[in-house]
């Protein structure tokens, strides 16, 4: 298996919504440096060159801290800013083409809503499924809902790692507890908030806690106050 269930659990999708005067780069270091266990670059109106020169400033981050990076919708420039893979939707290019054009070695994540795609996805060669919108969401507007029951189906029908996304936020994380999903993938939760590192931080320690399916109450005050003290 190319990517590890572990490298689910914070999925981090970029977003220059609230860039400011920041760059993508550092705001993407700081998620890394408070927990991000994946990044994936997605850019909606950006032409071939600058996309890639964003790429591969982007990569240059997640190449320093060994993290996992995907573009998001565009396998040229995946291949192109040598990435480690990308991401697609359903209404991309299907699976099976999109892995003949990516290559057997790199990684292919595709978003899903149901059980049936999840199936078909995996067959074709996806190496792990996104999963969403489990909650509501003000960052995609065409964005499909999949209820927790769907997602938990989903987890259950496939054996490559699953991470579910759309209005995942610090007081909801736990409500996927039951659903067996491998880790969380979050935009707005972390890049509109002020302090990214700790908002990372938070995240990161209540997906850990979601997925062990215990409560880390000390271990998450502890963490969380001791990266507040840090910053
Ligand atoms: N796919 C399904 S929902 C979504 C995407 C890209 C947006 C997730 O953004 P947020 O801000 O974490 O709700
Ligand atoms: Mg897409």
């Amino acid at each position: 298996m190319k990517v590890d269930k572990k490298a689910m659990r914070l999925y981090v999708v970029t977003d220059r919504t609230w860039l400011d005067e920041n760059t993508l780069q550092s705001q993407v270091e700081q998620a890394i440096v408070g927990g991000a266990t994946f990044i994936q670059l997605r850019e909606k109106n950006l032409e071939y060159e600058s996309f890639l020169k964003l790429a591969k400033e982007v990569k240059q981050v997640t190449d320093k801290h060994k993290i996992p990076f995907v573009i998001n919708d565009n396998i040229e420039i995946a291949i192109a800013c040598k990435a480690d893979g990308a991401h697609i939707g359903q209404s991309d290019t299907s699976v099976k083409e999109s892995r003949i054009k990516i290559g057997k070695d790199k990684i292919l994540g595709v978003s899903v809503q149901t059980v049936k795609q999840a199936l078909i996805a995996q067959e074709n060669g996806a190496d792990y499924l996104g999963v969403g919108a489990v909650f509501k969401t003000n960052t995609k507007s065409d964005a499909n809902d999949v209820d927790i029951e769907t997602l938990r189906k989903i987890c259950e029908a496939v054996n490559i790692p699953v991470v579910a996304i759309g209005g995942i936020n610090k007081d909801n994380v736990l409500k996927l507890r039951e659903s067996k999903v491998d880790g969380i993938a979050v935009i707005s939760a972390i890049f509109s908030k002020e302090n990214i590192e700790l908002a990372s931080k938070e995240l990161r320690v209540l997906s850990d806690e979601m997925v062990n399916n215990y409560v880390m109450e000390d271990e998450y005050v502890q963490s969380v106050n001791y990266c507040r003290l840090r910053l």
